[in-house]
């Protein structure tokens, strides 16, 4: 790393202790940045990345709410917003016991890079708590969101942050979330989050954007060594939203998906992962993966483990940070990987990452690959703030430019700093640049 930014870094890691993803995420971006401080020395006198690292404003704070028992229950919420150059603070909210404040701030530094790749008109932020949803009931799953909501409301809006969903939080929640927010606001205001249900102002393709997106960013990825998806061998790990979507996207593209996973083990399945089925056990009955192997023959299900013991062609890794480490990926790459897609935010470990750029693997870096979420979010503020709707096919044809322009933007920008075919080096340069101008255009705010 470039010493004068390693003292930056330093710095940041001592004022923000015990936050080990916030320290992965930044070291990560500032080991592409030393090239654009040669070229801009005024980004350093200015500070840009000092303050990019200091979020704007972090709020924490208690949710109480009582179980079906009648017990008391308290939990941690968190909103980081973490900077407002390019619009309203924009990103997700995740729920999973695992969730603390390194954690919610890894996300919102990454979303706002990711955000400004979008070329959309959106600042980063991200939120959530440590609660966890698995196995409590929907009225459970109310009382949480409504209290979560109670405090969360006098932070937000249309036009200051604009909250979605991201692990644990999916349309149920966004819908409990949304009618709190109405009730203590008494204003019908759309715009305040995302990932609306269909007919109370969501957007058509943003269940499937991340999934999407992540799959044609990857073919644009494919494209670059004259192939595609067609005949690829995918493995995917996860289950959930963005898992789901992917698999959807890539078999439609003549793949097959030979394995997915959940926190509990994985799935093997030759034949191709039978999508409609994964659905109804994972979004209706909300049900685990053995639930499908044991409905589907032929399958394997192993307990524990890891799904990148399972050889592919090209790997997107959909489930959470840090589950893909150098170990799986000299496995993966022994076993012929051509392509790694992030669909999730910050998968591979810092070791993974070099042993694919290493072998001459594409990588397409989660803050590029899955943007497209993010993306169709902003389509559908858009939609919201015209009070109109779009259908299916031109929302879809809106999230394919929009990912093909950030593949584009990558890819150039790694050309232009001398390192063709580096997408870390593309997305962390190409979002940084157009945050620090509109910074440094904004005054020392
Ligand atoms: P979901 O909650 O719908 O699904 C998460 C999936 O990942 C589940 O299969 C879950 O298994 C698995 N998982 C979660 N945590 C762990 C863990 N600690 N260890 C092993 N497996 C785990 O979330 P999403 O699909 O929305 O999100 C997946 C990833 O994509 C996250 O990294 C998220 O930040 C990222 N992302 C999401 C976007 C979106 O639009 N939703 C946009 C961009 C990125 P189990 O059911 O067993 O918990
Ligand atoms: O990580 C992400 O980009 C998301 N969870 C989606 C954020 C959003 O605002 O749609």
């Amino acid at each position: 790393m470039d010493a004068r930014l390693e003292a930056i870094r330093d710095t940041v890691l001592a004022r923000n202790p015990g936050e080990a993803e916030f320290h992965q995420a930044v070291t990560e971006v500032f080991e592409s940045l030393g090239p654009v401080h040669d070229r801009h020395p005024e980004f350093l006198e200015a500070a840009i990345l000092e303050r990019l690292c200091e979020p704007e404003r972090q709020i924490i704070f208690r949710v109480p709410w009582t179980d079906d028992a009648g017990r008391v229950q308290i939990n941690r919420g968190f909103r980081v917003e973490f900077n407002s150059a390019l619009g309203p603070y924009k990103g997700g909210l995740r729920f999973h016991p695992s969730v603390y404040l390194g954690i919610v701030k890894f996300l919102g530094f990454e979303q706002i890079f990711k955000n400004a790749l979008t070329g959309m008109p959106i600042g980063g932020g991200k939120g959530g708590s440590d609660f966890d949803p698995r196995g409590r009931s929907d009225a459970e799953v109310m009382r949480f969101c409504q209290s979560f909501m109670t405090e969360l409301y006098r932070h937000i809006g249309e036009y200051t942050d604009v909250p979605a969903g991201d692990i644990g939080v999916g349309g149920r929640e966004i819908g409990y979330l949304f009618g709190q927010y109405k009730r203590i606001t008494n204003r019908y205001e759309s715009g305040v989050l995302t990932g609306k249900g269909i007919s109370w102002g969501g957007s058509l393709v943003r269940p499937e954007a991340t999934g999407f997106g992540t799959v044609i960013f990857t073919q644009e990825m494919l494209k670059t060594r004259g192939t595609s998806f067609e005949g690829q061998r995918v493995v995917v790990s996860g289950s959930g939203n963005v898992a789901i979507h992917a698999i959807a996207k890539a078999q439609a593209l003549g793949a097959t998906v030979v394995a997915c996973s959940d926190s509990s083990g994985y799935i093997v399945d030759e034949a191709g992962i039978d999508v409609g089925l994964l659905r109804e056990v994972k979004e209706v009955e909300r049900g685990r993966l053995k639930d499908y192997a044991g409905r589907r023959g032929g399958v394997a299900y192993v307990g524990g483990g890891t799904v990148w013991d399972v050889d592919a062609t090209v790997a997107l890794p959909c489930a959470t940070q840090n589950e893909l480490d150098g170990d799986a990926a000299a496995r993966l790459v022994r076993g012929g990987l051509l392509a790694v897609g992030e669909g999730a935010n910050m998968p591979s470990t810092r070791e993974a990452v070099a042993v694919f750029q290493e072998a001459g693997v594409l990588f397409g870096p989660g803050k590029a690959a899955n943007a497209g979420g993010v993306a169709t979010s902003a389509l559908e503020m858009q939609q919201n703030a015209s009070r109109d709707s779009w259908s299916f096919e031109h929302t879809e044809e809106r999230l394919t430019e929009i990912m093909v322009g950030i593949h584009h933007r990558c890819a150039s920008t790694a050309d232009e700093y001398g390192d063709p075919g580096n997408y870390v080096l593309g997305a962390n340069i190409g979002g940084f640049v157009k945050v620090a101008d509109a910074m440094l255009a904004q005054g020392l705010i």
